[in-house]
């Protein structure tokens, strides 16, 4: 079909986020692009740290750098800028064919102003932070402070003018605005100038979109009044950063979350930032922001998928910017392609010597690059095939959805998820290690850790790691790639009366877009489903119905 015939690539075409019928695709190089993403550790954004960084890239078959500008180093003296990491990070990039996603931390690096430069972190008059109800200070700017936003847009339209000059061929495909927005330990700003704004009626946009009567917060949203209002001024701060930006260089830009727990928010989280209860909120405030990205540091299965199901909407384009770099999360990434998902980026990807157990893995090791590259690897090779597919027809993903027992860690913000008790894989419930996906005429079925052979339930693998890729060609036709899963095709009820089988399944590889056969799978192959092991492979699957 046309749709894997590659185009002839066009360069010097703006990236964008594109939204048809409720789907979205990130246009890079003027088609469907899926980011294979790795950031880096904090503190890698110097020149001479990138060599520990592109080792990791280029090991994961990542396609896509996600790594920090620091507004502190490229305006370390007000009105005097220095680009020259950048003219750095660009060339080493294009030199390895990786595009960048640069991250601005500026006035809210998680909650701090730690990556602003000296003269506005160490100036509270100039530059003033959120002041607790009990008249203290916190260390998180205000959003209301005008001296603030004036500075660091300043500072981020200079760094949208760099690229605007210096990157004709857009080796950045997205900017960041700040890191995890947001402040912890106060619902909001308590200042008096802050007091006297909240005591004002709601805007009147936000009013007129929600459909609530108008008043001041606290008659509009109750006791939801104080960290509506911090959200709200949080999203206009980075809203004008966006609009600023985009008038210079017009490329996608996000947000990104330091999640609440959704089944346990509790108030410790990040207040103001786009957590799952203001999503609303910050649509509204800032329509010029084309992502809300989850960073996603839960481990277990039930979380990450309402996660991923919170921020995957019609106006909100999955893109998981940040997921822990142990090996269960890896996983997750099939998750995200289900629903439709533009990108995946595992954080604390290089060798700069740092590791955020427990969010993360204990350590960078080969052993905990494995189990991203093996994915990439297999994603690789049709990953623009996959994005196309995921914005123009129907596509499935799932993980392993069974926890390994060492996984019920209590992590950050997350500890009150359950604890597993533990029993033995073989005495649990088959349908533990089961999905069953509608796939419209015919169903699929995803098992995990059985023998290839035979009909032997399955018991999940150990430790839990499997996947499942599908995407619906036409009708009966649909292309299929796993890990570790047994992937079996059935009729729907539609059909269910008729005979069937599977008509053919081709193996094969996309090159430029187009599909190359190699063999077709039969006998033993087929005969138990299409059971996938840890080696890659791709297959097109034909299923049948025939009358006697
Ligand atoms: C992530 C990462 C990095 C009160 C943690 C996770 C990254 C940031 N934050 O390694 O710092 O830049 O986006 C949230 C963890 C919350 C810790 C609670 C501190």
């Amino acid at each position: 079909s046309t749709m894997f015939n590659s185009d002839s690539k066009q360069t010097h075409v703006m990236p964008e986020i594109v939204t048809q019928n409720g789907k979205h695709a990130f246009m890079v190089d003027g088609k469907p692009y899926l980011v294979l993403g790795a950031q880096s550790n904090n503190s890698a954004n110097y020149p001479a740290a990138l060599a520990k960084v592109w080792s990791v890239v280029e090991q994961m078959s990542a396609n896509t750098l996600s790594i920090p500008v620091a507004w502190e180093q490229v305006e370390p003296i007000e009105g005097q800028f220095d680009f020259s990491y950048l003219d750095v990070l660009l060339a080493e990039a294009r030199e390895r064919d990786i595009r960048l996603n640069l991250l601005w931390f500026a006035t809210w690096k998680n909650n701090a102003p730690h990556y602003a430069p000296s003269w506005v972190k160490l100036d509270n008059q100039r530059f003033p932070r959120v002041v607790k109800k009990d008249g203290s200070s916190l260390n998180s700017m205000s959003p209301l402070g005008k001296n603030t936003l004036e500075a660091d847009k300043k500072a981020f339209v200079k760094l949208m003018e760099y690229l605007k000059s210096h990157d004709k061929q857009h080796t950045v495909i997205m900017v960041q605005i700040e890191n995890e927005v947001g402040t912890y330990g106060s619902k909001r700003d308590f200042s008096e100038l802050a007091q006297s704004q909240f005591e004002q009626m709601v805007p009147q946009e936000l009013v007129d979109t929600l459909k609530v009567k108008s008043g001041s917060w606290s008659e509009v949203f109750n006791k939801d009044a104080d960290e509506y209002f911090h959200a709200w001024y949080i999203a206009k701060f980075c809203e004008e950063l966006a609009i600023a930006g985009k008038a210079v260089k017009d490329l996608p830009m996000n947000v990104n979350v330091a999640l609440r727990n959704p089944f346990y928010p509790g108030d410790g989280y990040s207040m103001g930032g786009p957590t799952d209860n203001v999503i609303d909120l910050w649509k509204i405030a800032a329509p010029s922001i084309d992502m809300i990205s989850p960073d996603i540091y839960f481990r277990d299965h039930l979380t990450v998928d309402r996660v991923m199901e919170l921020y995957s909407r019609q106006d909100n384009p999955l893109f998981i910017s940040e997921i822990g770099n142990d090996q269960p999360y890896a996983r997750y990434f099939f998750t995200a392609m289900g629903y439709q998902g533009i990108g995946f980026a595992p954080f604390g990807m290089d060798f700069t010597d740092y590791a955020n157990y427990p969010l993360g893995a204990k350590s960078m090791s080969d052993e905990t690059i494995a189990p991203f590259a093996e994915i990439y690897s297999l994603m690789r090779p049709f990953a623009d095939v996959w994005a196309t597919l995921s914005f123009e027809n129907k596509v499935w993903g799932v993980a392993e959805p069974h926890d390994s027992l060492t996984e019920k860690q209590s992590i950050w913000n997350a500890n009150t998820t359950e604890e597993q008790i533990p029993v033995s894989a073989v005495e649990l419930d088959p349908a533990l290690f089961t999905q069953t996906l509608d796939l419209g005429l015919w169903n699929a079925e995803v098992t995990y850790g059985r023998k290839m052979f035979w009909i032997d339930p399955p018991i999940g693998n150990a430790p839990a790691s499997g996947g499942a890729l599908i995407a619906k060609l036409s009708e009966n036709e649909y292309l299929v790639t796993a890990l570790r899963a047994r992937v079996s095709f059935s009729p729907s009820t539609e059909i269910v009366d008729k005979h069937h089988m599977i008509e053919r399944v081709e193996e094969g590889h996309f090159e430029d877009g187009k599909w190359i056969f190699e063999r077709v799978w039969n006998g033993d192959q087929t005969d138990w489903g299409l059971n996938f092991t840890s080696v890659p492979h791709l297959l097109k699957v034909t299923m049948a119905t025939y009358e006697l």
